[in-house]
């Protein structure tokens, strides 16, 4: 018998389903992640499977979908449309397989077919004689909306099959869904237009197809993925489902490129951990996998219960939203000083692993979301991004509750906090003598892709630093092994294999050197681009900015941060104590300045040129190493003369600069490309 609570439970957990179900399926605006919704609705499913007498008719078990909502009329499916049952576990797919086998009698291998979950919204799609004649949303199952009109303008949708033997009535079923490259676009121009954002391309799919003006749904970025059929009259089908998609194929419409047929329980996985892999290169969102029953003859055996076919699963992944609460809201000091938000969570596991602090990104976002300590949050983890703060459920906010003000101070030094001028971003005055970026300074001189250090990760740079052992990266190259075994966790032998990390870390490259040193702006790539350019460091310290900017991809901005960092004196004596611990690499190869064959060379251009323009020519001189300057003088190498030169012709002439025409320039251009 189930007892009072199990009663109050279960009522308190149908009320909760049915007002989120309401504002999904009519507001199609949700509160709460689809995995929260999953769990509160697998609860009340198991409750009620312990006790049948807790079921009732209006428990949002007993149905498919939501009531339609006005507006639409009302279309009665030829063949109800089923939902599928979820399956969150390895076990949940055993037990699936187990009961079909059991089902059809049978010990051999069942064979499925397995195809992404698309996260959009279920449409019907009636073809007569091949011609669309309706489209309805699957609505409760056996009664949805008429979206005919607005599902037209679906260009995936085909208003016409083609090929042969199209049957003469058929029901095409299949997910309308939004590619998130097209939900980005979608919700930034909402953004821009100051209009409401759509949570995530489900909702926006779904809110897009049921638009009373067909207009606006033409204007969203929707697709269509076939995935199944209902009633076919007046023609045969094939007699498997993997046969039905291919023919969905054949007569244009579109199916799951990733769809496969896979044996038994092991083909079932393997398919699930192949697509897990790949969820995030797929241009659409997908929560998993599902698994259908190959045979139509023996789906036809196992039937159907109440709502969803015996004959498939849906094998849902780790959800990339989940809800938690917030305890703090914090400020991170990075690198360069720059002050990040960060929401301190109560642990939750989401995307696969615990997240407990969430990025809020930045002050502007800080505010725009508003998050405070105490609110429940949608947290965010897809792929290996780092976890973010989504939204805050303004319902579930505390009566007592204050929004967060951004630092004066910096929380780690106490240094004053700046705003940057045109930037959202604070940072902490403090430089190297604020302890967190010191130790994210070390931190990213020690990385990987920097002098690479083994072992040396930031628990240990947090112990270094606040035994006052290290304060800046040549501290590193002193360190002994006594000092080491001192710190906590650490024994004799970790001691020496960091000092043999440290060490072997002094043979290292120019553009990783530079790339440690964390010059602002300066990133991997540009550190190898200025390494091959000067190859020798004296001669990039000694660098002007225009001749940093000779370097691609190096523009003004970030000339002036080099020239800017290396003026700095406390850069160069950190410079210098590296080198004189023995920091080294090798500067023996030729610097592309040096070994480019216009280096040195200037020139002029005069007249109008036939085969290129002015700045095509200017651009192919600068890329063999040449300048070109805009008046002839005695330092001139060549005067370049096309069509009615001017002046310029007779002044190169008195001072006997050497005359090119444009056959002579480029051959040498092209020459000097050999
Ligand atoms: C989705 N959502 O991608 C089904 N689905 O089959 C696929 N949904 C389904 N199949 C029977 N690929 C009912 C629902």
């Amino acid at each position: 018998m189930a007892s009072g609570s199990d009663k109050a439970k279960a009522a308190r957990l149908r009320t909760e389903l049915a007002e989120h179900n309401y504002r999904y399926h009519v507001l199609d605006d949700p509160t709460i992640p689809d995995a929260v919704y999953d769990q509160l609705y697998q609860e009340l499913l198991e409750l009620e499977t312990r006790h049948p007498e807790l079921v009732v008719p209006e428990s949002p078990t007993q149905r498919v979908g939501a009531v339609p909502v006005s507006g639409f009329a009302e279309v009665r499916h030829g063949i109800p449309m089923l939902s599928l049952d979820n399956a969150f576990s390895t076990v949940d797919i055993e037990n699936f397989d187990r009961r079909v086998r059991e089902r059809l009698e049978t010990d051999g291998a069942i064979e499925y077919s397995a195809e992404p979950k698309l996260d959009g919204a279920a449409i019907n799609l009636w073809f007569e004689n091949g011609e669309l004649t309706r489209a309805a949303t699957r609505g409760d199952g056996t009664v949805g909306e008429d979206v005919t009109h607005n599902v037209r303008t679906i260009r995936s949708v085909p208003l016409r099959l083609r090929g042969k033997l199209v049957p003469e009535r058929i029901e095409v079923r299949g997910e309308i869904f939004m590619t998130r490259e097209g939900f980005r676009r979608l919700n930034e121009s909402a953004r821009q237009a100051g209009e409401k954002l759509f949570a995530n391309p489900r909702n926006a799919a779904a809110g897009s197809l049921r638009q009373l003006d067909p207009r606006l749904t033409a204007s969203r970025p929707l697709a269509l993925f076939a995935y199944g059929v209902g009633t076919v009259t007046g023609g045969a089908m094939p007699e498997r489902h993997s046969g039905i998609l291919s023919q969905l194929r054949e007569w244009g419409l579109p199916v799951a490129p990733e769809a496969e047929l896979v044996t038994g329980v092991s083909g079932c996985l393997a398919y699930y951990d192949k697509m897990l892999k790949k969820r995030q290169e797929l241009p659409y969102d997908v929560d998993g996998v599902v698994y259908k029953v190959d045979q139509l003859a023996q789906q036809a055996r196992l039937g159907t219960v109440a709502r969803a076919p015996r004959w498939a699963v849906a094998h849902k992944f780790p959800a990339e939203e989940q809800l938690t609460t917030v305890e703090a809201v914090e400020f991170q000091v990075g690198r360069t000083g720059v002050l990040t938000p960060v929401a301190r969570l109560v642990p939750v596991f989401v995307g696969g692993v615990t997240v407990s602090n969430a990025t809020l990104h930045n002050l502007d976002e800080m505010h725009r979301k508003d998050v405070r300590a105490g609110d429940t949050v949608i947290v965010r983890r897809a792929g290996d991004v780092i976890p973010e703060v989504v939204a805050v459920v303004l319902d579930r906010r505390p009566r007592v509750t204050h929004p967060v003000a951004a630092p004066r101070k910096c929380p780690v030094c106490g240094s004053a906090v700046v705003r940057v001028e045109g930037e959202s971003a604070l940072r902490c005055t403090g430089g190297l003598v604020c302890p967190a970026q010191r130790k994210e300074s070390l931190r990213h001189f020690a990385s990987r892709r920097a002098l690479n250090i083994d072992g040396l990760g930031s628990q240990l740079i947090e112990q270094l630093v606040d035994a006052g052992l290290v304060q800046t990266p040549g501290d590193l190259f002193r360190l002994t092994a006594t000092q080491l075994e001192e710190l906590e966790r650490m024994g004799e032998r970790s001691a020496a294999k960091l000092l043999g990390a440290i060490e072997k870390s002094k043979s290292t490259t120019l553009d990783r050197f530079l790339y440690a040193l964390g010059i602002p702006e300066v990133g991997e790539a540009t550190s190898k681009g200025l390494a091959r350019h000067f190859v020798k460091l004296d001669a990039l310290m000694g660098a002007t900015e225009a001749e940093l900017e000779e370097v691609e991809d190096v523009g003004p901005v970030m000339a002036a941060q080099i020239t800017a960092f290396f003026r700095e004196p406390h850069n160069g004596e950190v410079i210098r104590d590296l080198r004189r611990q023995g920091v080294h690499w090798d500067e023996s190869a030729k610097p592309v300045a040096e070994s480019l064959p216009l280096k040195g060379k200037i020139f002029v251009i005069t007249g109008t040129l036939a085969d290129m323009t002015r700045d095509e020519a200017k651009a192919r001189i600068e890329a063999l190493g040449g300048k070109v300057t805009g008046s002839v003088t005695a330092k001139t190498s060549y005067l370049v003369v096309g069509d009615s030169p001017g002046s310029k012709l007779a002044k190169a002439e008195k001072l006997g600069v050497e005359i090119l025409d444009e056959r002579a320039l480029t051959s040498m251009l092209t020459s000097q490309l050999r």
